[in-house]
């Protein structure tokens, strides 16, 4: 089957059991995730052969995240053993008209501080069809933004279609150090996932003041965005996800491509939110798989979206459905369509 490859962090991840508070919790839930990790697990369920790059300690908890992810069918030959810790994300879920709040202690884990020796990033890239990275990675720390660059490099010299979703984290770093790094990584992407914020924080974009007469889903904005970027950068496609919330406990979902031609916007779910985290991801996964196997963009986007659609119904950061499955919902009437 087909390699993949994705790099970044995968973390330790303590969330309050039962909605509750910080303060209320006497015990956490404990489970593993990161933004390219959970790609690396959807693209395991569809069938494919995803490598996830990273690092982490010796130590059992090290082990842990290795073996979590070797459980759900990720290659880990290429994460490399050492440094000194496992990132750790705690999660208060949120409900309802409260948000969920994630708190890091993620400063100085093992792949925040490796190195180039760490990695043969031409082995890596031997025989990889695809390879997906997000803006999370490069924030980590200089020496990780350079390893990214690098991990780039060979994958462009192996031929291998890039990725990013820009994923921008405002408590990793600012705008500023965002679009330094993130605008030079662009020359090497093929494939844009990321949503206004992300567009705005990271790459600098912002919806031409002529261009926006306030859609229902702002599309007028995107569309706008989307343009630019794809003048600038020369993405093959620019993609985004698009939220919207029209009451208290039903979000419209859907997702909008632009490939230079033409914008296509995916149908619509009607989502009820059981654990939020990796919906992105998901989407990621869902596109990537799609387009490695040939799918033409809009049935890719219809996949990626049902397949976030449904993340958002499973605990945990990885989205554990299958390929069945989310054919099922892009086909059939299953409950959740909005239109
Ligand atoms: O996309 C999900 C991620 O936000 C979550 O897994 C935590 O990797 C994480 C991050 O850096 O925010």
């Amino acid at each position: 089957s087909k390699k993949v490859v994705t790099m970044g962090e995968i973390m330790l991840r303590l969330s309050t059991p039962g909605y509750k508070r910080f303060n209320q919790a006497e015990k956490f839930d404990v489970t593993y995730g990161g933004g390219e990790a959970n790609v690396a697990v959807s693209l395991a369920n569809y069938g494919l052969d995803p490598y996830f790059v990273s690092k982490l300690p010796g130590n059992p908890i090290g082990q842990s995240a290795v073996n979590h992810l070797r459980r759900f069918g990720v290659n880990t030959d290429y994460i490399s053993r050492g440094g000194e810790r496992v990132g750790i994300y705690y999660l208060e879920a949120g409900a309802s008209m409260r948000p969920s709040k994630v708190v890091y202690d993620r400063a100085n884990s093992a792949i925040a501080e490796a190195t180039l020796e760490d990695f043969d990033f031409d082995s890596i890239f031997e025989g990889a069809e695809w390879f997906h990275f997000s803006g999370i990675t490069p924030a980590l720390s200089k020496e990780a933004a350079k390893l990214t660059e690098e991990a780039l490099k060979a994958a462009k010299k192996h031929n291998v279609t890039v990725s990013v979703d820009l994923n921008y984290r405002k408590k990793l770093w600012t705008p500023e150090e965002a679009k330094e790094t993130m605008s030079r990584l662009m020359e090497y992407v093929d494939v844009c996932i990321g949503n206004e914020e992300d567009a705005e924080k990271t790459l600098g974009f912002k919806p031409g003041e002529t261009d926006v007469t306030k859609g229902e889903l702002e599309l007028d904005g995107y569309k706008s965005i989307f343009k630019q970027m794809k003048e600038k950068f020369n993405f093959k496609y620019v993609v985004t996800t698009l939220r919207e919330s029209y009451s208290a406990s039903d979000n419209g979902w859907s997702a909008l491509i632009y490939d230079g031609n033409e914008f296509y916007h995916s149908r619509k779910y009607d989502i009820r939110i059981v654990d939020r985290v990796g919906g992105g991801d998901s989407f990621a996964g869902g596109l990537i798989y799609s387009l490695v196997d040939g799918k033409d963009f809009k049935d890719a986007l219809e996949f990626a979206v049902a397949a976030s659609a449904m993340k958002h119904t499973i605990s945990g950061d990885f989205n554990l459905v299958s390929v069945d499955e989310v054919m099922t919902l892009v086909n059939g009437d299953a409950s959740g369509r909005v239109q």
